[in-house]
């Protein structure tokens, strides 16, 4: 039977500080995602954009109170409504293809497609995203979702946050290269399994991929790919609004949605949902970065080059 695909836009900037990238799902949507999607043989049902209310006083610049974060109460809204779109999705037997946005998404994501079965992540960053409101040095919470969706500190009292089927142990990170001192602490004592750039430099890509998504499906229904562009290097990603140099390149990026495409085919954990962030077309000359986030959509779909 053929797959389809259901594109949810959540077009929030509540935690980030660079306006834009709110406008991320418009931009995913004028390079092509439908399309894209289509062409690997699923249908593509597009859902629309969440309705994001747009806070009077909105000054993305405006320092959080120590220990706390920003816009925590826009950013519970926005997750309550994409987790029930998203769970409503899966229940429907579709794939949601959740599109960002800055990376506070996931806690909505994840809420919703963990709801009703153990899952597992795999969670494409430059960034750990595991820092909690205690230990953000920006209060920004698109550094926060991972932490959040496993009920890390202050997010242990917001059930809202929390994703009730997924469990550290079957989460893992690719790529990180840019982390804070509080959360790379959190990290280690966790059983968040972490792939650091170093080890794809000393692994390479594949091996690390095929471990991830190891850590992913072992004992779970299904596995969430979460795929920050950020993880590019800037060079291939510039419309990113924390970008980091030294992510990876444009092939590795394809190799590792085509390993995505291939552990879903296999069928133990099927890829159960999608979301791609961070995408910021102010910072872009020529929207290459939505360009991109479609085409590696594509591949973790199971688009082949032969
Ligand atoms: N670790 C820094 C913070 O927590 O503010 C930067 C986080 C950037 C998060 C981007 C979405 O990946
Ligand atoms: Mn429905
Ligand atoms: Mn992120
Ligand atoms: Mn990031």
């Amino acid at each position: 039977m053929t797959r389809t695909v259901r594109i949810i836009g959540a077009p929030t900037d509540y935690g980030a500080n660079r306006r834009g990238v709110d406008m991320g799902p418009s931009a995913i949507r004028y390079a092509g995602l439908a399309d894209a999607v289509e062409r690997t043989g699923a249908n593509a049902a597009d859902a629309g954009d969440l309705f994001v209310a747009r806070a009077e006083e909105r000054d993305p610049d405006a320092e959080a109170p120590a220990g706390d974060a920003k816009f925590l109460r826009e950013v519970e809204e926005v997750s309550e409504r994409l987790a029930e779109e998203v769970a409503e999705t899966v229940a429907d037997g579709e794939l949601p293809l959740a599109l960002g946005g800055d990376h506070s998404i996931a806690i909505g994501t994840l809420a919703g497609t963990g709801r009703d079965a153990e899952i597992g992540a795999v969670w494409f960053d430059a960034h750990g995203d595991f820092n909690t409101p205690e230990t953000s040095p920006s209060g920004n919470v698109h550094g926060m979702p991972l932490a959040a969706a496993l009920g890390r500190g202050a997010f242990a009292d917001r059930e809202w946050a929390q994703s009730e089927g997924l469990r550290e142990e079957n989460v893992a990170i690719v790529g990180l290269r840019s982390v804070d001192g509080a959360e790379r602490e959190a990290l280690r004592e966790s059983a968040v399994t972490v792939y650091t750039m170093s080890d794809i430099d000393a692994r390479g890509l594949t091996p690390v991929v095929e471990d991830a998504l190891d850590v992913a499906t072992d004992g779970v229904e299904g596995f969430h790919v979460s795929l920050d562009l950020d993880w590019l290097d800037p060079g291939e990603a510039p419309g990113v609004g924390t970008p980091i140099r030294g992510g990876v390149s444009y092939r590795e990026a394809h190799a590792a949605m085509e390993r995505v495409a291939a552990r879903d085919a296999a069928g133990d954990a099927v890829l159960r949902s999608m979301e791609l962030v961070e995408v910021n077309p102010i910072l872009d000359e020529h929207n290459e970065t939505a360009e991109l986030a479609t085409e590696l959509a594509a591949s973790a779909l199971g688009k082949r080059i032969l």
